[in-house]
């Protein structure tokens, strides 16, 4: 089923057409309501007649985290403050949270877009989605709640944690979609099997999964221990919440929803567009916003477009799985690192239970990798002989596969800390 066909399925001259139309009024609307935006596009010696289509785009100035903080809490917002219904936040790790403002059209909006995003991962109107993402501040858990309304399946708004509960209710409630992190996922499935409760034994199909990096093999695990499809949706508060993009039954990449949010690629450093298929950072122009648009919001998620059309029907450009945020990679010792192709090692390994954190740290002008995993139940010994031979089997693992050198520490099966929410893999102690 696809949500929206006429758009979902548009010609790429038809989303242009439309995108085009609506970065005109965008512009005109940051330019003459937001004394940053105008700021910026003064310096550019830029005035908004000077943008006629998306070929403009590469135009306009940047916008980056630090611009939502410097203007914090409300200085981008575009519409009368009475105009908004809605506030969101994300806390971020340093200093003040970044907000985000809703009218009532904007919450429409969202609600159109993961409406569209659930229907791509097959949810219909007979379904119960049971959110496990946070509700407050954070968008996740509101954000797939009022998708899930719009398109008329039945909404189980649990919130993330009471692990028990969940469990107890996707039995008795016969919850038939999971939306949740997908760390969170696996933790249910861990908790699911203390209890000897069987995927067998729930009405699962699928699972929503997203707001932090996750890997293929992860994807495996989650699937096989839940016995569901888990589909990759991809989001950030600053453009809407969830529902920016989303994966469709043939999972080869997210969808876009395009007509509200125009993606670009960029090199990290140059800031320059990258020609279509490169690797490079996620950039994003909203186009519909009132409260805050966004002109080219740097997300710092490292990614590649596809503008082919898709086995789904669907021309909406995907974006590939996104692995890795340019902020999260490591440089040990000169190789780049990320969180998630350490990850990926241990999924292959059927001795380490997925659960890992990362400390970094500085010796001299060095920096080092430690890497704490959990070492599956049964395989965990009383015998230093055979924990020492597994330490030094994933130790050399990582290194061919990576070409990095990580001190690996096995620790207790369930001593490492589960979250409901987002996961913290890695603590980098140069920063602190
Ligand atoms: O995480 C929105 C969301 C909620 C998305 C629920 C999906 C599901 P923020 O808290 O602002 O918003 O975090 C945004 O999370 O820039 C990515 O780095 C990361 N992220 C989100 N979805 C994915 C995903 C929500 N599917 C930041 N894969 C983004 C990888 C993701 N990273």
């Amino acid at each position: 089923m696809i949500w929206n066909e006429p758009i979902e399925c548009a010609s790429r001259s038809e989303i242009e057409a439309i995108q085009s139309e609506r970065l005109v009024e965008t512009v005109k609307r940051v330019y003459h309501n937001v004394p940053s935006y105008r700021k910026k596009m003064q310096e550019k010696g830029l005035v908004p007649d000077d943008i006629k289509s998306v070929a403009d785009l590469s135009k306009l100035p940047f916008t980056v985290k630090k611009d939502l903080r410097d203007n914090y809490p409300f200085g981008l917002f575009a519409c009368p403050m009475s105009e908004i219904v809605r506030l969101h936040a994300s806390s971020g790790t340093t200093g003040k949270p970044t907000v985000v403002g809703y009218t009532r059209k904007d919450l429409n909006t969202w609600a159109e877009v993961v409406s569209r995003a659930l229907s791509m991962a097959g949810v219909r109107k007979s379904d119960f989605v049971q959110v496990a993402y946070g509700y407050g501040l954070f968008t996740g858990g509101l954000g797939i709640h009022y998708g899930t309304e719009n398109l008329g399946a039945s909404v189980i708004p649990i919130s993330g944690g009471n692990t028990h509960k969940q469990i107890q209710l996707m039995q008795d409630f016969g919850s038939t979609v999971l939306a949740c992190t997908p760390s969170y996922a696996l933790y249910l499935a861990e908790v699911m099997e203390e209890m000897n409760v069987k995927p067998q034994d729930l009405k699962l199909r699928i699972g929503i999964f997203g707001a932090e990096p996750w890997s293929e093999n992860m994807r495996k695990e989650i699937e096989r221990k839940l016995g569901i499809k888990a589909i990759d949706i991809f989001g950030l508060s600053e453009v809407i919440g969830p529902g920016v993009a989303c994966e469709c039954e043939y999972q080869e990449g997210l969808h876009i929803n395009e007509d509200h949010f125009i993606p670009e690629i960029v090199d990290p450093v140059t800031l320059e567009p990258l020609p279509r298929g490169s690797v490079g950072e996620l950039v994003f122009t909203t186009v519909t916003k009132e409260g805050i648009p966004l002109i080219r919001y740097r997300t710092r998620d490292l990614t590649r477009l596809n503008y082919e059309k898709c086995q789904c029907g669907r021309t909406l450009v995907r974006m590939e799985k996104c692995t890795g945020r340019s902020d999260d990679m490591l440089i040990i010792r000169g190789v780049n690192v990320f969180p998630s192709q350490i990850e990926s090692v241990l999924f292959e390994m059927a001795e380490t239970a997925p659960h890992y954190l990362l400390i970094v740290e500085r010796e001299g002008t060095l920096d080092t990798l430690t890497l704490m995993v959990e070492v599956q139940e049964q395989f965990f010994s009383d015998e230093v002989k055979k924990l020492q031979d597994l330490r030094k089997k994933i130790t050399a693992k990582i290194h061919s596969v990576l070409g990095v050198s990580v001190d690996v520490r096995l620790v207790e099966p369930k001593t490492i800390e589960r979250t409901a929410g987002k996961a913290q893999r890695v603590i980098d102690k140069r920063k602190i």
